[in-house]
């Protein structure tokens, strides 16, 4: 079965680790939000109250209870895609 994680990825403009991530979740062909904390203080608000810092990319996975995992690292959220949402 498919996982059924509502996924949302918090980045901002000109951040090659982003662009990095992005290009993965491309590849996966997955359905990702995107939240730009530059463009709107509220997404740079929940990530700043979860993880304390304004660093990007950050991965957030809803499961269907609608708890929140987060994930920091480029190369951790690609891993995470990888292992939990490809097809393959
Ligand atoms: N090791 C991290 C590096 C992330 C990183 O350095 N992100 C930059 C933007 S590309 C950042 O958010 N810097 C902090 C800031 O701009 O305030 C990763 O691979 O995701």
């Amino acid at each position: 079965m498919a996982n059924e994680e509502t996924l949302i990825l918090y980045l901002r403009n000109g951040c090659g680790y982003c662009y990095y991530v992005q290009d993965a979740i491309r590849k996966l062909g997955l359905t990702v939000e995107e939240r730009n904390i530059w463009e709107d203080p509220a997404f740079e608000e929940e990530l700043m109250s979860v993880t304390g810092r304004r660093v990007v990319p950050v991965l957030r996975a809803i499961d269907n209870e609608g708890a929140s995992r987060w994930i920091p690292e480029s190369r951790d959220i690609i891993e995470y895609l990888v292992s939990h949402h490809s097809a393959a």
